[in-house]
């Protein structure tokens, strides 16, 4: 009798110790930043410098979000025509054991457009996005703003 309640208890316990494991943190999200947001200023582009995939199976980004902001889109460019094209992606594979860079400069000109954000952030702010994968996994990281004194090149 006792084993069977035992066994049983196991039995039930089984998917509950998959959910953890499958719940244990494998992404890593490192440098968060934005450009200089400018006074009236309601869509900006913000870069992460990686996003690492510690586990052995890929993960996607597929959803970001920010509660100071209305939306966020995950976009790559593409030079179409001699055109740079914005093109919205529905998600970001990070492949196994690997990383992937959303900064400034990565080879799919990858990057988070964020739409109506909101005019209390200003260069002295850092503000929160939250990113969810499709392993369930959802993280909060910081975004600063990069300050006017930054700017290497200013047009007039
Ligand atoms: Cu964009």
């Amino acid at each position: 009798m006792l084993t069977l309640i035992i066994s049983t208890i196991f039995a039930l316990n089984l998917p509950f110790v998959m959910a953890n494991d499958a719940n244990e943190r494998v992404i890593n999200i490192s440098g968060g930043y934005t450009n200089v947001i400018r006074p009236g200023q309601s869509t900006i582009a913000v870069y992460l410098d990686t996003i690492k995939n510690s586990s052995n199976k890929d993960v996607d980004l597929i959803i970001v979000s920010s509660p100071f902001a209305k939306n966020i889109e995950i976009h790559s460019m593409q030079i179409v025509d001699n055109v740079m094209k914005m093109k919205k992606e529905e998600k970001i594979t990070i492949p196994a054991k690997s990383k992937v860079s959303l900064g400034k400069k990565n080879p799919n000109n990858y990057h988070l457009m964020v739409f109506d954000i909101s005019p209390q952030i200003t260069e002295k702010n850092k503000f929160a996005i939250n990113l969810s994968f499709s392993n369930g996994e959802k993280l909060q990281t910081e975004i600063s703003v990069k300050k006017h004194t930054e700017i290497q090149h200013k047009h007039h």
